[in-house]
């Protein structure tokens, strides 16, 4: 028997990134199923496809990757691609469907969130160009979820995962490969391996924190072994399935580690982090920490310094809630700079049509067409690639950035697990009064203008409606509020603050002090204390 009765669940909803939820959700029986089903019902059945399979490594990754295999045998798939020990980072995901050509790929991660029997589990449903389903599949998938009467799935023995090679499972292959190698080549095509090898055998030392998630091979295999970097660079570099309880998130808050050490006395040249599926990136110099939306501005200012963009960039791309550092550096290259929702599923049109090659989020995201996913690694070998050529540290460069370009200082404040009904109405509230804030003065600042953001996307004509609310103040100050689309436990709150500096004088304040009329400017417009009773935020990037 291959097919089985089942009935809806509730709120299948894929967010900004694929369906998040508690693991114990996910694990209720059926509960996977109906959702692979309804995503496989959703692009047309998967009959004769091929498609990639691989996660972060966290908890009840291996069961659902079972699941799934199975699933696809019965569904009549030809082949699926499994990374070894069902382990694949989000952009080597991204690079397998790419470079083999598959249909599309699941990737089994709930990214930054913590993993674990308590904590939180995810799937994600990838396209044939290799990056997130936009957003009339994932509608599809969730309508799908709400109609879904039966399942297919092979009642077989589970497969092995561990070992790579090729196994038949009913009419389908399973092709297990090593989950780095041919990302870690890909990466030697992009970058001068050669430069890079030379930095760290003079001497130049560093510290990547893998946070027991699945960078950690993929770091090891390009730092140490094919790099030179010494042995221990990487640290936190074994994937457990509750990331050691770590809370694999690169940010100042969580990566509390790697910044103590990058602050401190004994700081190596070099500090980087990544997040739970390898996606995400925090770069740090000694005693330097660089805002993701200055890394994107400095990665697009230098990326003709790198082989794989020496011929200089299509265009660039940054999500809405992205300060605009990047846009000055687009405007003095003479290239387009694109603004998009919140979500890498946005930057793949833009990519696929050949009109960026650069894009990135200040949720320290950053990647280029070289996939279709945001590469936390790739980040930090740009990084790498532009201090070898420069022959210059992150201090000097980021002093170098402004003092070109100015500063825009930003900052992310987070309000987690409000009650829905209190986030909702706050926001609800704010939506009434928006039009009417135009010319008002708050604690001295008098908005310019003031909208809800909505996209409508230039390839294909496809809008996105309610992506975040912009209030705009006079002198290029700004404020941005919405929700998150990734949290699995009540609502999270995203409050984005932006205020540029020309220079040449105050160039290098702390950013908080820098941003202070904002956060009050905000407090008297949105009341997010007054409201919730938060007298600051959980957490402040
Ligand atoms: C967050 C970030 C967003 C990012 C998304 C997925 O979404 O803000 O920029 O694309 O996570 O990243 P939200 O809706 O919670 O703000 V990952 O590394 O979790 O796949
Ligand atoms: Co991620």
């Amino acid at each position: 028997m291959t097919t089985f009765p089942t009935r809806p669940f509730d709120g299948q909803k894929p967010g900004t990134s694929g369906l998040r939820k508690k693991t114990p959700v996910f694990m209720q029986l059926n509960y996977l199923e109906n959702f692979v089903q309804a995503t496989f019902d959703a692009i047309g059945g998967v009959a004769g496809k091929v498609l990639v399979l691989g996660g972060d490594g966290r908890y009840f990754g291996a069961e659902a990757a079972q699941v799934i295999v199975k699933m696809a045998a019965a569904n009549g798939a030809a082949r699926v691609i499994v990374g070894q020990g069902a382990w694949l980072s989000t952009p080597a995901a991204s690079n397998l469907i790419r470079t083999r050509g598959a249909d599309g790929g699941i990737i089994l991660s709930a990214s930054h969130n913590p993993g674990g029997p308590e904590e939180d589990f995810g799937v994600k449903y990838n396209m044939a160009n290799g990056g997130p389903a936009p957003e009339a599949v994932t509608e599809a998938i969730f309508a799908r979820t709400k109609e879904i009467t039966a399942f297919h799935k092979l009642e077989a023995p589970d497969v092995n995962l561990e070992a790579i090679g090729e196994s038949a499972l009913g009419g389908m292959v399973v092709e297990v490969v090593d989950p780095v190698e041919a990302y870690a080549d890909m990466m030697e095509e992009i970058f001068d391996f050669k430069a890079l090898r030379g930095l760290f055998h003079e001497g130049f030392t560093m510290r990547m924190d893998s946070m027991c998630a699945i960078t950690g091979p993929y770091a090891v295999e390009i730092f140490e072994n094919r790099l030179g970097a010494a042995k221990g660079t990487v640290v936190h570099e074994q994937p457990l399935p509750d990331f050691g309880g770590m809370h694999p998130d690169p940010n100042p808050t969580w990566a509390h580690e790697l910044m103590a050490e990058m602050m401190g006395d004994a700081a190596p040249d070099f500090g980087a982090a990544s997040d739970g599926d390898g996606d995400r990136n925090m770069i740090v110099g000694r005693g330097v920490y660089v805002s993701p939306s200055d890394s994107l501005a400095v990665i697009a200012a230098n990326a003709h310094l790198v082989p794989g963009y020496a011929g200089g960039l299509k265009g660039v791309a940054r999500s809405m809630p992205t300060s605009a550092a990047v846009d000055r550096v687009a405007a003095a290259l003479g290239i387009d700079c694109y603004e998009t929702p919140t979500g890498w599923k946005f930057f793949g049109n833009l990519m696929d049509a050949g009109r960026v090659s650069l894009c990135g989020e200040e949720s320290f995201g950053t990647g280029s067409d070289h996939v279709r996913e945001k590469d936390g690694l790739w980040a930090v070998l740009m990084w790498l690639n532009i201090i070898a050529a420069r022959g210059q540290g992150v201090g000097e460069i980021m002093a170098d950035h402004f003092a070109r370009f100015g500063r825009n200082y930003y900052s992310r404040h987070d309000y987690e697990a409000l009650p829905v009904d209190e986030a909702n109405a706050m926001l609800g509230d704010l939506r009434d009064r928006l039009e009417g804030l135009k010319g008002k003065s708050f604690q001295g600042l008098v908005v310019e203008s003031s909208d809800e953001f909505c996209y409508t996307d230039p390839v294909d004509g496809s809008v996105s409606a309610h992506q975040g609310f912009r209030i705009l103040f006079e002198g290029g100050s700004r404020v941005v509020l919405r929700l998150s689309g990734t949290g699995t436990e009540g609502a999270t709150l995203r409050v984005y603050l932006e205020r540029y500096v020309a220079g040449p004088e105050g160039l290098d304040e702390d950013p908080q002090a820098a941003l202070a009329p904002i956060i009050r400017a905000t407090e008297e417009i949105v009341g997010i204390a007054a409201r919730t009773g938060r007298e600051e935020p959980n957490v402040i990037t």
